[in-house]
């Protein structure tokens, strides 16, 4: 499975990568309806969220039976989605298929499964008088039990429906993932300053290219299965760049080794110019992230406006990490983490007090979707004030 010739390269530009790997046969009308989505919010001043959730697979046959897959659910995008649709956001929710989604989440088959909240249909028909005109076939109910759960989330669930503030789009492969990316960044762009993009999907960082991936069933004849891959492009860089140059992108950073998270975060944010990244560790993500973000954002265009107004150089960016915690934090981070050669980034950190979601668990994801929505709003209004002051 290793490259063929002319493909020798394990790294790939995004412009190759979409040059030369098939595109989902459904994209066209993914593109359509989704345009039509944007169209209506744009017209009604609304901000859009492009929400990323779930994990991306890289199948090792065309005719799929074997794959690699990625452990993400689609928790933290799709409860992050409901917080965004609570704020007045329209949310663009972009996912894995069957991972989770939002309101329907609360009641995934395995943790929850929804036929244990209903009553026996038999032992629990209810009388003449309960069911009044009603054909008591036709009831189903829920346990007295689970209504003070369910009944809320099922509002929201209908109310969203009803609204037309939710759009769901969904991909299976790393390939399917990365087109679907650049083709609804691109449809954001009429959206300017009020398009946020959050990228919480767990990506693969390796993918095998279409013409070195078997038609068929790969046999086991041969013993041993050796699978040599590429690196999957970064499209960050081109995204921020060219898809979406004004829109406020939030990218997420998962790591296993807690020394890694600040640095890489650092990395990420210098290599590719975006507003924030949010750092998570594998074990602890349901309790604590960091925000990492540059000190005193500018867009590539107002650094090199600053450059060219001052002595032509760009002043290196300092940066900022800010964790936040579920419920109070018996460990205090780091007050200072060197992150790089050229950047520092100085740590602080704001701790949640547990109550009030949804079920009465508080959910990090509530914090992290209220403070993104302040840095959001200051984002458009700093576009207002430099128009005002032009
Ligand atoms: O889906 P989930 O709630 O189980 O996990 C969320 C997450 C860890 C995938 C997300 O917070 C994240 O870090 N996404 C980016 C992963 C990465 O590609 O580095």
């Amino acid at each position: 499975m290793s490259s063929s010739p002319g493909e020798s390269s394990t790294k790939w530009s995004s412009d190759r990568f979409f040059q030369t790997q098939a595109p989902p046969p459904n994209l066209d009308q993914i593109s359509k309806s989704t345009s039509e989505f944007i169209q209506r919010h744009v017209a009604e001043g609304r901000k859009v969220v492009l929400v990323t959730s779930g994990g991306t697979t890289v199948p090792l046959e065309k005719n799929v039976v074997r794959f690699l897959d990625n452990f993400s659910a689609g928790t933290r995008g799709s409860a992050s989605a409901e917080y965004f649709l609570s704020a007045g956001y329209a949310v663009i929710f972009m996912s894995r298929q069957h991972s989770l989604a939002p309101y329907t989440r609360h009641y995934s088959h395995t943790t929850n499964p929804f036929f244990d909240l209903l009553a026996d249909p038999v032992s629990h028909l209810p009388s003449q008088e309960e069911a009044g005109a009603q054909d008591e076939g036709d009831v189903i109910r829920v346990l007295p039990q689970h209504v003070d759960h369910l009944r809320p989330v099922l509002q929201a669930y209908l109310n969203t429906r009803q609204s037309g503030l939710l759009h769901t789009v969904s991909f299976v492969t790393v390939n399917e993932y990365l087109w679907l990316l650049r083709a609804l960044s691109k449809l954001m762009q009429p959206l300017g300053r009020k398009g946020m993009y959050y990228l919480a999907a767990a990506v693969s960082d390796f993918f095998i290219p279409s013409t070195s991936v078997p038609e068929h069933k790969i046999q086991s004849g041969k013993g041993s299965l050796v699978i040599e891959m590429d690196q999957v492009p970064k499209v960050l860089k081109p995204m921020v760049e060219k898809w979406a140059p004004e829109g406020f992108v939030v990218s997420f950073k998962l790591e296993t080794d807690p020394n890694l998270l600040i640095p890489k975060a650092v990395t990420a944010l210098e290599r590719y110019g975006h507003q924030l990244v949010i750092g998570n560790d594998l074990n602890r993500r349901k309790f604590e992230v960091v925000f990492v973000e540059r000190k005193n954002h500018r867009t590539k265009a107002e650094r090199e406006l600053e450059a060219s107004q001052g002595d032509g150089t760009i002043e290196a960016d300092e940066f900022t990490s800010t964790w936040m915690r579920l419920g109070a934090s018996p460990e205090q981070p780091s007050l200072s983490s060197s992150a790089s050669a050229t950047a520092t980034a100085t740590s602080t950190s704001t701790a949640v007090p547990n109550g009030g979601g949804k079920g009465g668990e508080r959910e990090l994801e509530e914090d992290i979707v209220r403070e993104l929505c302040r840095r959001h709003d200051a984002w458009i209004e700093k576009e207002g004030n430099s128009l005002a002051s032009s």
